[in-house]
């Protein structure tokens, strides 16, 4: 069994998508063990994404991901973090496989609905950024695994 971090942007929250994205991940198959709403600030955007700290789109992002508030959740199945990563699509929406989150909520490379852990260490990194330990349902409680 393995855990993700996975995160609904600002974009996604301001256009109503919120509730269809959460569905979409449940009947993929995903266990929801963690879930929260939360208004970043720069610092903890900045942090959240020091990798990218050199990049020219980093203070664009920065400002988006701080623009409104963001959803972070936890999911749990089998392989989670690529699993997730293929439920989300490309980086690009443009370029997103059909029917991925991203090709169907995502407005352009930047405001692209959803985040996911790209690896087992960053998952790790990111679920203790957002979570503590007592926010997280144990491994495999059947609790939520339908809701
Ligand atoms: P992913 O989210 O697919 O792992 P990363 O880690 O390369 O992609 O990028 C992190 C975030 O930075 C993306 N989700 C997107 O919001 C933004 N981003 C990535 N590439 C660009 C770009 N070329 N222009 C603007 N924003 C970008």
């Amino acid at each position: 069994m393995e855990r993700t971090l996975g995160l609904i942007k600002p974009d996604a929250i301001a256009a109503g998508h919120t509730g269809k994205i959460l569905d979409h991940i449940l009947q993929a198959g995903f266990r929801i063990v963690g879930l929260k709403m939360l208004h970043l600030s720069r610092v903890q955007a900045e942090t959240f994404y020091a990798v990218h700290r050199e990049r020219p789109f980093f203070e664009s992002l920065v400002q988006f991901m701080t623009s409104g508030p963001v959803i972070a959740f936890v999911l749990e199945k089998p392989d989670a973090v690529a699993a997730y990563r293929d439920l989300m699509g490309a980086t690009d929406p443009s370029k997103a496989a059909p029917n991925t989150l991203r090709s169907l909520y995502g407005q352009n490379i930047e405001r692209n609905a959803v985040h996911g852990s790209d690896s087992l260490e960053n998952a790790r990194r990111e679920i203790s950024f957002f979570f503590s330990e007592a926010e997280l349902l144990a491994l495999e409680t059947p609790a939520f695994s339908a809701v």
